[in-house]
């Protein structure tokens, strides 16, 4: 991106100023429409919604995926929960659906799992690579039965972020629906940790770090996130301005 608006600056200076003398210098011409440089720019700015986030090699994982945000929820219920081992959590799926589910763990670990390894990009300022494996939203959705009036899913957490308001993310149903958009209950071959969003948590691979909704409780769909929290899609977006499209 940064690149290819670069070169689209570049360009318009160069004739803006009449001044062709660049775009005719080989050297600039082959750095900027090189190969490399315009698929880079192809992928980044024509790239469809539902192309994947790039995978990466089990040798790339980070040794430490290091928790941010709430790193335990500690609420009396998460605590009851935890203590049973989540045995007693249950996913509940529900809002405008044909049929509303209630998942316990041991039913979502014998449904199709997808396994990838993925950047997460949180706005601080860090990344960490990770493998995730969990259910494909898609196919709770699809077992739930989304209604023709729902158009975005919202994600309700274990957390207490002070003064009752728990976290919540959104997506819609492109980000929904995408292939890399998964429940996690594992991550790096391991359960899921408390610090990283025991016993489950949203992978959304072409979003930023906030949208990663961890401690799951509730999966709603809905019509319109007006009503949700402040009604700006998210926690976040709510309450210090972030983007509710935070696409990577
Ligand atoms: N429930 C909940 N989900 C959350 C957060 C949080 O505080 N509570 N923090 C978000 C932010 S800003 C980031 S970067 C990631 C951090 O995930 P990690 O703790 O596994 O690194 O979770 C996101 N999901
Ligand atoms: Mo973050």
């Amino acid at each position: 991106m940064i690149l290819a608006r670069r070169a689209l600056l570049l360009g318009a200076t160069a004739a803006l100023t009449g001044c062709d003398r660049l775009a005719r210098n080989e050297t600039v011409r082959n750095a900027l429409f090189s190969a490399e440089n315009f698929h880079k720019w192809a992928q980044r700015s024509l790239m469809a919604r539902d192309a994947l986030a790039q995978e990466f090699r089990p040798d790339q994982i980070s040794p430490v995926f290091r928790a941010n945000g709430t790193a335990n929820p500690n609420t009396p219920e998460y605590k009851a929960i935890w203590r049973t081992g989540f045995a007693d959590w249950r996913l509940r799926v529900d809002g405008k659906v044909a049929r509303p589910l209630s998942l316990s763990l041991s039913q979502l670990r014998t449904l199709p799992h997808r396994e990838q390894i993925t950047r997460h990009d949180c706005v601080e300022g860090w990344s960490a690579i990770g493998k995730w494996r969990g259910v494909p939203l898609r196919t709770i959705l699809d077992a739930a039965g989304l209604r023709q009036d729902a158009r975005y899913i919202v994600f309700h957490c274990a957390d207490d972020m002070g003064g009752g308001r728990s976290y919540y993310e959104s997506i819609d149903l492109i980000d929904a629906f995408h292939p890399q958009t998964i429940l996690a209950f594992a991550l790096n071959d391991r359960p899921l940790s408390v610090a990283n969003g025991a016993p489950l948590r949203l992978r959304v691979e072409r979003q930023l770090g906030y949208k990663q909704a961890k401690y799951l409780m509730r999966i709603e769909a809905v019509d319109s996130i007006a009503n949700i929290g402040h009604g700006k899609g998210g926690f976040w977006e709510d309450y210090a301005g972030y983007d509710w499209y935070a696409g990577i």
